[in-house]
């Protein structure tokens, strides 16, 4: 028989390009909030993958971007540091991009660096056309050694089984690190977090989402006189600016009736069970640049 293999997968790249929607593909569960905006993972999330002979851990990372914040900094930061630390690195980039983007290449030269071993994933191939493919594969030949350079778009299961394939053909034996059932280890109560977050960062628009973080205050299992399981879970939104929170409320509070009624309906379907969920929002200047917030998002 085949030895037990396992290891830890990092997958990074550029802020946007995918890397989120990649890791719930390969999870097949909803681990990390997707959305078409730059900076939505915050912090370091793992997924654990178990096949017949292995088990991957990938851990998804906030995206490279300038940072301007100390949030910011802390985010590349994790990104960078995780990426020393596992046994192979997911290089995504946005293959639509027709080129090497400044921080594609500042990543490459981390790459190069650490010398680590590197599966090139050229992500969003559905939106360019067939030989700009193999373009894009000659481009990042050149720049290195890379183990494999597979095209896909994550938005569709297509070429999941190669990615895992590839991984799995190079990792080392060892032992499941996880119990085989759990995806992730993420929290409920960080999970409830997420997705509200998700919810504002899709229907806010730019500047005042960036400013949010989200704390669950309370969260309880209980049962109903039906015997039906609900979960009570009170959560603050907190913003930079009054104007914000007035933004984030919205006219009557339908804003936030919006943002609140979205995170229920997809947190019951993800939690499988009812949740009476009861959302506040509240000023918080500056707290991305104060160091007891944002050490709530280092890796550990
Ligand atoms: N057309 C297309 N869109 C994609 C593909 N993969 C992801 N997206 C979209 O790209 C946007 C960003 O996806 P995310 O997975 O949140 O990106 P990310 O790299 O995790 O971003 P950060 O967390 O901000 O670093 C979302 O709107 C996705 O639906 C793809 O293969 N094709
Ligand atoms: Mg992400």
């Amino acid at each position: 028989m085949e030895k037990f293999k396992s290891g830890f997968v990092a997958i990074i790249g550029r802020t946007n390009v995918g890397k989120s929607t990649l890791i719930n593909k390969l999870v097949g569960e909803k681990v990390a909030i997707t959305v078409n905006k730059s900076q939505t993972t915050r912090t370091a999330i793992r997924a654990i993958v178990n096949r017949e002979n292995s088990q991957i851990i990938f851990i998804d990372t906030p995206g490279v971007h300038k940072p301007k914040t100390k949030l910011g900094e802390t985010m590349v930061e994790t990104a960078y540091e995780i990426a020393e630390d596992v046994d192979l690195i997911l290089f995504i980039v946005d293959s639509s991009k027709k080129e090497i983007t400044k921080g594609d290449r500042i990543i490459l030269e981390k790459i190069k660096k650490m010398n680590k071993k590197t599966i090139l994933v050229l992500n969003k191939i559905d939106l360019i056309k067939k030989e700009d493919i193999l373009k894009a594969i000659d481009l990042y030949k050149e720049e290195y050694n890379f183990e494999e350079i597979i095209p896909i778009s994550a938005l569709n299961s297509k070429s999941i089984n190669t990615i895992l394939d590839e991984i799995e053909k190079r990792l080392k034996p060892g032992p499941a690190y996880y119990d085989i059932d759990e995806y992730t280890d993420q929290t409920s109560r960080q999970l409830v977090e997420e997705v509200i977050r998700e919810k504002a960062l899709k229907f806010l628009s730019e500047e005042v989402p960036h400013g949010i973080y989200i704390e669950v205050e309370k969260m309880n299992l209980r049962k109903t006189t039906k015997g039906e399981e609900i979960y009570d879970v009170d959560a603050i939104i907190y913003c930079l600016r009054n104007s914000h929170k007035g933004i984030i409320i919205g006219r009557n509070g339908t804003m936030l009736k919006r943002i609140v009624s979205s995170a229920r309906m997809e947190l019951e379907k993800m939690l499988g069970t009812k949740l009476n969920l009861k959302v506040w929002v509240k000023v918080k200047e500056d707290w991305q640049d104060k160091d007891n917030i944002v050490k709530k998002f280092k890796f550990n």
